[in-house]
């Protein structure tokens, strides 16, 4: 398919997912839609300071906590795209409790995919200007098309994704995805409205030097992830390692993935099961961590293997460069809790 007169290389590329396996089309659609639904929330985010829209929209989402306006509004904006191009029956999100069933202009649930998402991610930083972000993942639906879509459709283990990305609404504003060949990195010109292909091929370094924890809980995390934070901050050999976090993990991955490093949601007597939920935060970032050489798991098991049993549960996550998501395991290995 010849690129279009006004598609740029990035467009062209996101629109002719040429290496998706059983793509008519329709993913490209999928994922031309999760773009234009970014350039409208990057649009509010930069604005975010400029118009009544920071400050809290009064509701508190399912996970208790509460909600931004830009919550509301990204939420509001991601459905909406995603609805119009008929190729999504169903959308599971971070900001509602039940997944919302999604039927094209002749009134059938027939469309192949379903996307779960978390729409602004790190939105408590929005009023402290720090970089906020978006993370999705798709899946085929496994119902039979016009039947009702189910919750089976979105309890699929994060190794049935056909596609994973986030966004960083950062110094620049990035769209980072994989459809299951690699993973590549569009950079937003927010002059024209377009994303170029700024990082083809993305790899995590099998090594880092960065490690992403909040530190703050160290007293109520398991053993083996003390005795892995102090084999970080021991004065030996490479060590010690530089802490970095940003309390958003769109971005603290995002650095990772670039310059190797870990990033660490573990269990802690405040949180037994971790904070962050394996279908829309966990399951993507692991997709792209492992299709660009790095590794992922819950300190024990591979995150991608984990057979959901709820829409909004909670893994504790340990996910970058191969070699440190390993040797966080080997500590937790020697201190079984
Ligand atoms: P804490 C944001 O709410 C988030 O889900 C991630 O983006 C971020 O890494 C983490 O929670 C921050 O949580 O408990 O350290 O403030």
């Amino acid at each position: 398919m010849a690129q279009n007169s006004h598609q740029t290389l990035g467009e062209f590329i996101i629109d002719n997912q040429e290496d998706f396996i059983y793509s008519t089309g329709e993913l490209s659609r999928l994922l031309s839609s999760i773009k234009l639904a970014t350039k409208i929330v990057n649009y509010k985010v930069n604005k975010a300071g400029l118009v009544n829209i920071l400050g809290e929209y009064g509701n508190e989402n399912v996970q208790g906590e509460k909600q931004q306006k830009l919550d509301v509004f990204a939420n509001e904006t991601f459905i909406e795209t995603l609805s119009q191009r008929e190729v999504v029956c169903g959308i599971a999100s971070e900001e509602n409790e039940d997944f919302i069933e999604i039927k094209n202009n002749r009134n059938l649930v027939n469309s192949k995919y379903v996307v779960l998402i978390d729409p602004l991610d790190g939105s408590s930083n929005i009023d402290v200007n720090v970089s906020v972000g978006t993370i999705f993942s798709i899946y085929r639906r496994v119902s039979e098309p016009g039947t009702p879509v189910t919750l089976e459709d979105f309890l699929q283990p994060g190794n049935k994704q056909v596609a994973a990305g986030y966004v960083v609404y950062g110094t620049s504003t990035m769209l980072v995805y994989t459809t299951g060949n690699g993973v590549n990195g569009f950079t937003l010109n927010p002059g024209i409205g377009t994303f170029y292909l700024s990082h083809p091929n993305l790899r995590i370094p099998e090594d880092g030097k960065i490690y992403s924890v909040n530190e703050g809980n160290y007293v109520k995390f398991p053993q083996g992830v003390k005795n892995f934070i102090k084999y970080c901050q021991a004065d030996e050999g490479d060590r010690p390692y530089t802490s970095r976090y940003i309390g958003s993990l769109c971005s603290d991955f995002h650095r990772n993935m670039l310059k190797g490093g870990i990033y660490i949601y573990p269990s802690g007597t405040n949180n037994p099961q971790g904070k962050l939920r394996l279908l829309y935060e966990c399951n993507p970032m692991a997709l792209l961590a492992e299709q660009a050489g790095g590794k992922a798991s819950d300190g024990h098991q591979r995150i991608l293997d984990i057979e959901p049993t709820e829409l909004h549960q909670r893994v504790p996550f340990f996910c970058g460069s191969k070699n440190l998501v390993e040797k966080a395991e080997e500590f937790l290995a020697d201190n079984p809790e």
